[in-house]
């Protein structure tokens, strides 16, 4: 929904946001969300062991459906596989052990000197010529193989099965790669070589997007024949889950199979010309539809795609602010911001230039609302309210903007949403 024309009312849609989420971020999760986690890097220091293993993931709405994922030796089984983390010029080597009933393999788009068990990673053929796969597998039932490769530009990748994909991602054999510029050895916090891409480091987060048809999970759960030509995606994920679960911290204990929630949190510009850094979000999408990415009430400036700077030392600055950001499928980007509107807003010097509604014609729910349009004050909550927000913080939601991905089986206010969480300029105390 584009809800841009209500920010213009000043407070109308924090009031919205919190009535929406009201009623859904607590039945999932069943706990108060710590929000703005950032991206976790899997431990591992460019050595990683890894197994693709079947495994159940639990939806917002009660449904389990049957996946497939990769995960290390600390989880039993994880769907969205682990992140991993690289600078540039290192070399990485991941060991997988291959528990499905058939083959499967790692393809590393945009990595270099890619290589299976020391021998090149080129794609596979049986005695007729046809490809069988576009990278040496891993047998079936406890195959192993050592694949390694160059993370030699900085930037958002993926890293998937090169075997049967489309099947294989489906299930969810894929995962993200990130890798930073040689300056992140000596401490820069950039997205590329560029200074300009500078963010702030608390504020590094990723969304990865993928889709489920559970009809197909299930006849591949039973051993029967998949018809990929009535594929309907039913439930629409970030980092592994549907909202509300998006919201819940990192490692939540409710949610073992993704341990990677998605709340962006930003902290607005400084009227006083203090130089708040901007904060970064990473997307990959693993789906076989590009995601058109809203976030609400504020521009992201878009600074590269596929591992590509758009905004380059002494080039030309093809950067670009947007209030959708386009991921297409299999691809990636980045976007960096930081919060421009209303910090200016003051009760007394500058007031919201619309009378508050009464306090008995808000729907509240209360969740997340301050109870006053003005960032980082709070008002009295009615009574008997729950609430979340902390010290009078701003929630937005983002959320794909093809809406039927904001549903869980069809329920809208599910999906992929999640929110973005505007600090007071000095933080929460
Ligand atoms: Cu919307």
């Amino acid at each position: 929904m584009n809800l841009r024309r209500l920010l213009a009312g000043g407070l109308s849609l924090t009031v919205l946001t919190g009535a929406l989420f009201a009623a859904a971020a607590a039945p999932s999760s069943g706990a108060t969300a710590t929000p703005g986690e950032g991206i976790l890097c899997e431990p591992g220091n460019g050595v990683y062991t890894m197994s693709a293993t079947t495994g159940f993931e639990t939806m917002p709405d009660g449904n389990s459906v049957f996946t497939w994922g990769y995960h290390t030796p600390t989880h039993a089984f994880q769907n969205t596989a682990p992140v991993i983390c690289a600078t540039a010029g290192d070399t990485i080597r991941i060991t997988l052990t291959n528990n499905l009933a058939e083959d499967t393999s790692f393809v590393f788009p945009g990595m270099s000197n890619v290589q299976a068990d020391g021998v090149d990673a080129v794609p596979q053929s049986d005695a007729t010529g046809r490809v069988t796969s576009l990278a040496p597998v891993a047998p079936a039932k406890g195959g192993q193989t050592t694949y390694t490769f160059t993370a030699d530009k900085p930037g958002t990748y993926m890293y998937e099965s090169g075997t049967d994909s489309r099947k294989q991602v489906e299930m969810g054999l894929w995962g993200a790669i990130v890798v930073y510029p040689a300056c992140h050895a000596t401490g820069c916090n950039q997205a590329y070589d560029d200074p300009r891409t500078t963010f702030e480091a608390t504020r590094e987060y990723i969304h990865m997007f993928s889709s489920v048809d559970p009809d197909i999970h299930s006849a591949i759960q039973l051993g029967q024949p998949v018809d990929w030509s009535t594929y309907s995606a039913k439930y629409y994920l970030i980092n592994g889950r549907s909202a509300p679960d998006s919201l819940s911290p990192n490692n939540a204990a409710w949610l073992p199979f993704a341990p990677y929630g998605s709340m962006v949190r930003v902290r607005p510009q400084d009227p006083n010309g203090g130089d708040t850094l901007p904060a970064l979000v990473r997307y990959v999408n693993a789906m076989d539809k590009d995601v058109a990415f809203h976030p609400h009430g504020n521009t992201e400036r878009v600074i590269g795609e596929d591992g590509q700077p758009l905004d380059t030392i002494g080039k030309p600055d093809n950067s670009y602010g947007s209030f959708l950001v386009d991921i297409g499928s299999n691809r990636t980007a980045e976007s960096m911001f930081t919060w421009t509107d209303q910090w200016h807003y003051d009760p007394t010097t500058n007031p919201i230039p619309v009378p508050l509604s009464p306090y008995n014609d808000l729907i509240i729910k209360g969740t997340w609302y301050a109870m006053s349009p003005y960032l980082g004050s709070q008002g009295a909550l009615p009574p008997g309210v729950t609430q979340f927000n902390q010290c009078g913080e701003y929630y937005h939601m983002a959320h794909n903007h093809a809406l039927y991905a904001a549903t869980n089986y069809g329920a809208t206010f599910g999906g992929q949403m999640t929110l973005i969480r505007i600090d007071p300029l000095g933080g929460c105390a």
